[in-house]
């Protein structure tokens, strides 16, 4: 499996709490390299645009109050099988179908606010990225 790049947000929950060191650590433990990070405050059309294609679930204007509410932090994270990895750390969407130790299951409050995200495949992975990076600021 080659190298692969992608997208992860520490969510306002988590900034909120002070997590975003503990998140970070648990990517790493799992060998993922963070290559580009930064603190953001999304503005709610931000945040709309980012989860468009989730705009006709009942839960998508809460899904974008709740993102732009409070900074997040977004990374790059690189490594083999970088996006299925990153997923199996992060857990399930909702916490209490989360294996123990994966982020979700030790942070996450509620479904909708689940302290992280990351891409679910290597098209989304690309796109993400280029939404919130330019290649200057990732560093492999
Ligand atoms: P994931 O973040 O695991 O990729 P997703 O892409 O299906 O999950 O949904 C994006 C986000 O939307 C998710 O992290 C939290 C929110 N969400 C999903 N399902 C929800 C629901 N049933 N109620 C409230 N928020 C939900
Ligand atoms: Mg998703």
């Amino acid at each position: 499996m080659a190298i692969e790049r992608t997208f992860s947000i520490v969510k306002p929950d988590a900034t909120r709490r002070n997590l975003t060191g503990a998140i970070v650590a648990k990517l790493e433990q799992a060998g993922l390299r963070v290559v580009a990070q930064k603190r953001i405050h999304l503005t709610k059309a931000q945040a709309g645009k980012f989860y468009e294609v989730h705009k006709e679930r009942p839960f998508y204007d809460e899904l974008c109050e709740f993102m732009s509410s409070e900074p997040i932090v977004v990374q790059v994270l690189e490594g083999e099988n970088a996006i299925a990895k990153n997923r199996e750390v992060m857990g399930a969407t909702n916490p209490a179908d989360a294996d123990a130790g994966t982020i979700r299951k030790e942070y996450a409050l509620s479904i909708g606010e689940n302290s992280v995200h990351g891409s679910d495949g290597p098209d989304t992975a690309k796109e993400e990225i280029a939404y919130f990076f330019s290649g200057l600021e990732i560093v492999g």
